[in-house]
């Protein structure tokens, strides 16, 4: 692989309208940090660059929720985000945030750079307006009932309900979350970049050029690039965000997308005067660091973006990550099913490392990983307690017991030990490999092999027990264990970062370049180690039970919130009930709707005719287990386009205690067609 004379680390700027969670972590900033440190330890030109992105829609409806200004929003979590990230050392060299002056110039810049070359495609469309609050509506800030499970409260983007995406102009009855008034349609202009035109280029650039992408991302794109790119939306009618910089464009700003990975631009000006060798020599290797959500917005987007502007370089490799679930359920901010980094280090002080071990044990690197307090106890207990800190307690407190901490003389080795030494040597090379080839999981086990070398070479050789009869014999033996002590502080250094400058300071020596991994002579005789404290300590049931019933009462609020059954409709006469037709139907055939996560299509034997229906099932139901099942459906609901496919009809669908959708079948199999009333 070329050789590049600096590296440029990104990792995703994480919204700033909450506090993050262990998700945040494994997905995205563990990996960055691990990588960001080992590259350091390797004396590299490395720059790790983050901060809050403060734009987009959440953000402005949570401000609404609250009756307080973006700003304060921003300002809130920017904070506590910023400390949570400080306190579990993911060593950023800045955290800026995109409301930022610098931001708003470099965002305004870029945008001007290539609307003066032509690259963006002017367009009016009709959207949604609010006359009486006399404002656009973006699409969450518009409700109205969901045309395919009846839910009253569906957003203008999607309906939480069904799992449906829908535009505006799909909504039942739409009215505005703003002014609760019903929105009129006006014209209005946007400039979009015509991503389609630079389908070609990234198909070179992507699926020739970066072959060795992780599969997870790879794949992404290239279904992404198959199904044919279209131009997207760069600005947005709303008041909160970086002002579009042209004449006739009050009350626009630039899409949170467009400008928050040019975030990373503003950041690296902000951290440096040299950020143009960083951003646009072709000599520095540029990292995206995100989750999978973000994939799109990194691989294409942004890309298509730098491509057009001309004079930056593209990132070399985006490792992503797939997502964390907690406890076989998906992490939830709104449910408030999650582990909370500022709330996780008020009942854990000082065990930072133990959470970003066994998140890096179990990472989602190549698929949806799940994180369990079960776990996360055992992995403390059996692995940090029992293997790592029990050898390095040993070794430190016998080599002050016998030679008051000073490091003895090597005597000859013998055939237990030449192994021993050969394989520090190899699993550093195994670590570097895995590091390189972004696989931190594999990369913590083969640094942690290490400390199981230790842990059985001093088992087997019991040195307490032969310090009786050959001291000499001790000293070799404790001499080689102190190498292996040393060069963990190496090896660890980027997973255990606070563990690593605690037993530094124990063997009372600085930070050492990764080169000298695999030595054997690190620690030099007479070279004198101070007392050992404890490294991990044990995890007690009674702690971990206090965190199951955390969620436990989460789960119960949830569910208290969700059984609220929603209000009864009005009433309606049976005329009116009897023009709706209610049939029996069977599923033929399914599928899932390509770039959707939530849609099944869905083909129906209905007795009068054979259909297509795009249901919002796909979290709920897998296509193949559904073939041949009856259904309920409203055969006669208007047909409508979803992702460009024609839907006739709506499956009737009920809600269980956990808020899942299930299918309203006949207890018994009835005829196709068969009308139910
Ligand atoms: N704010 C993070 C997210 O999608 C998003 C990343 C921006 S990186 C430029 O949760
Ligand atoms: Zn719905």
């Amino acid at each position: 692989m070329k050789k590049f004379s600096r590296y440029l680390i990104t990792s995703a700027l994480p919204y700033a309208n909450g506090p993050l969670h262990i998700g945040h972590l494994a997905g995205v900033y563990v990996p960055s940090d691990i990588y960001t440190r080992y590259l350091r330890m390797k004396g590299e030109n490395v720059i790790s660059i983050c901060g809050s992105d403060e734009h987009g829609v959440p953000i402005t409806l949570k401000a609404r929720n609250e009756g307080v200004t973006p700003q304060e929003i921003v300002d809130r979590y920017h904070s506590l985000n910023k400390k949570a990230f400080e306190e579990f050392g993911i060593a950023f060299d800045i955290y800026s945030r995109t409301s930022n002056k610098i931001h708003y110039e470099t965002a305004s810049d870029f945008f001007l750079t290539l609307y003066k070359k032509g690259e963006f495609v002017e367009k009016t469309t009709e959207q949604y307006y609010d006359e009486e609050a006399g404002c656009f509506l973006a699409d969450r800030y518009i409700m109205g009932t969901c045309p395919h499970c009846g839910n009253e409260n569906a957003y203008g983007d999607q309906c939480e309900k069904c799992g449906t995406s829908l535009s505006p102009n799909d909504l039942i009855n739409p009215h505005s979350t703003v002014s609760g008034s019903k929105p009129v349609l006006r014209e209005t202009l946007h400039w979009y970049l015509p991503l389609d035109r630079y389908e070609g280029w990234l198909k070179e650039w992507i699926l020739e050029g970066h072959k060795e992408w992780k599969t997870n991302v790879y794949g992404q794109c290239k279904s992404w690039i198959d199904q044919g790119l279209q131009p997207r939306a760069v600005s947005r009618d709303l008041d909160w965000g970086v002002p579009v910089p042209v004449e006739g464009a009050e009350g626009k700003v630039l899409y949170v997308w467009f400008d928050a990975p040019i975030g990373y631009i503003s950041a690296t000006k902000e951290l440096t005067p040299d950020w143009e060798l960083y951003w646009k020599d072709p000599d520095t290797r540029m990292i995206h660091f995100i989750g999978k959500d973000n994939i799109v917005f990194h691989c294409i987007i942004f890309p298509a973006m730098l491509k057009a502007e001309g004079s930056f370089i593209l990132p070399d490799n985006v490792p992503a990550n797939e997502f964390l679930n907690l406890e076989n359920d998906k992490i939830s901010t709104s449910r408030n099913w999650a582990v909370w980094l500022h709330e996780y280090l008020e009942d854990f002080p000082g065990k930072q490392d133990v959470l970003r071990y066994t998140l890096c044990s179990n990472a989602p690197e190549t698929k949806d990983n799940d994180f369990t307090w079960k776990d996360f106890q055992a992995r403390n207990n059996n692995e940090l307690v029992a293997i790592l800190g029990n050898f390095v307690n040993r070794t430190l407190v016998l080599t002050n017991n016998y030679y008051e901490g000073r490091v003895p003389e090597r005597g000859a080795t013998g055939e237990t030990d030449k192994p021993v030494l050969t394989e520090i040597g190899k699993i550093r090379e195994n670590v570097e490999s895995s590091l390189e080839a972004f696989r931190f999981r594999e990369a913590l086990r083969e640094a942690m092999n290490l400390a199981r070398l230790g842990n059985k070479y001093l088992a087997d050789a019991e040195p307490w027990k032969v310090i009786k009869t050959d001291p000499e014999r001790v000293k070799t033996i404790m001499n080689i264990s102190l190498q292996i002590t040393a060069n963990l502080t190496i090896i660890l250094e980027p997973f255990l970062p606070f563990s690593m400058e605690k037993l530094r300071s124990w063997l009372n020596i600085e930070k050492i370049q990764w080169n000298n991994a695999g030595r054997d002579d690190i620690l030099k005789p007479g070279h004198i180690i101070k007392k050992p404290g404890l490294l991990f300590e044990k995890i007690e049931d009674a702690e971990i039970r206090k965190q199951i019933d955390k969620l436990e009462s989460a789960k119960k609020a949830n569910e208290a919130a969700s059984s609220k059954l929603l209000p009864s409709k009005e009433p309606v006469t049976f005329d009116d009930f009897s023009r709706v037709d209610i049939r029996t139907a069977t599923i033929l055939e399914a599928e899932k709707v390509p770039k959707t996560t939530k849609l099944l299509k869905l083909k129906i034997d209905t007795g009068l005719d054979i259909r297509t229906i795009v249901s919002g099932i796909a979290e709920y139901y897998e296509p193949e287990n559904i073939i041949g099942r009856q259904i309920s459906i409203v055969a006669n609901l208007e047909p409508r386009k979803i992702k460009g496919i024609e839907s006739k009809g709506m499956i009737l669908m009920a809600e269980d205690k956990d808020g899942k959708l299930v299918m309203v079948s006949p207890e018994v199999k009835v005829n196709n067609g068969s009308t139910i009333k």
